[in-house]
């Protein structure tokens, strides 16, 4: 049995023309049913559906063999037990800092509210600035808004959801795209399957280059 972790939304919709190429298809619509183990085309492929965020937690546990996660979740992830062999190149957006728009930054430690507390803190680190960061698990642009943060970090896509709120992209931190990760075990115990699938979905992905 393979067993691959995928978020609803973006992830998912952008995945499943590539499982596809490689004769894997959902036998029921993942975004229209209630249930967490969907059976696919592949009698022994199964697709779970899980939190975006929770997608390296079950691959690196070997809760599933594989798994589509952001970079941005990736970077974000705190662990060591996954390969990371190919960029699906898909739901691409970039890590930015933002802020309120016009608005300069105030004199002295500055206060960042984001969910990517690791990627903040290396982030500054990086810049040797000093920053308090706060943890927030959503609608971040509303942080700077009300004086909770001066900055938040956030991804962004078109920065429609920035502008909408009187915000403005600041600093470009990383390029993000979706990539394919694979469980250490899974990779050594299932490897001619494995490795013919990434073959596959890298050929899926060159092709729409
Ligand atoms: O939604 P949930 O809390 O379950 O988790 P999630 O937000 O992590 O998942 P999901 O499905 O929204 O995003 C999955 C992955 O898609 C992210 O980890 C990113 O790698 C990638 N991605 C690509 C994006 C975007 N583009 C994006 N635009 N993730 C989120 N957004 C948000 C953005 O922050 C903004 O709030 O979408 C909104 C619209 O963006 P703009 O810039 O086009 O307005
Ligand atoms: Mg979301």
């Amino acid at each position: 049995m393979l067993t691959i972790a995928l978020s609803k939304g973006r992830i998912l919709d952008e995945t499943l023309p590539l499982l596809a190429e490689a004769g894997i298809t959902p036998t029921e619509n993942p975004e229209k049913s209630r249930k967490l183990i969907i059976p696919t085309t592949q009698e022994d492929v199964r697709i779970l559906i899980v939190r975006a965020t929770d997608v390296p937690t079950y691959v690196e546990y070997g809760a599933a063999d594989l798994g589509v996660a952001g970079k941005d979740v990736l970077l974000e992830y705190d662990g060591d037990g996954l390969y990371e062999p190919l960029d699906l190149k898909i739901a691409q957006c970039k890590l930015m800092t933002a802020g309120v728009a016009g608005k300069p930054a105030p004199k002295g430690r500055l206060k960042i509210a984001t969910k990517f507390v690791n990627i903040a803190k290396r982030y500054y680190a990086e810049q040797g600035q000093q920053v308090d960061i706060i943890k927030l698990y959503g609608s971040m642009e509303l942080a700077p808004l009300v004086g909770l943060a001066d900055k938040i970090i956030d991804v962004v896509d078109t920065g429609n959801t920035l502008r909408a709120n009187g915000l403005e992209p600041q600093d470009f931190i990383a390029t993000v795209s979706s990539r394919l990760i694979v469980n250490k075990a899974a990779m050594k115990m299932q490897h001619r399957r494995i490795q013919e699938l990434i073959d596959t979905l890298r050929s899926a992905v060159e092709s729409r280059q």
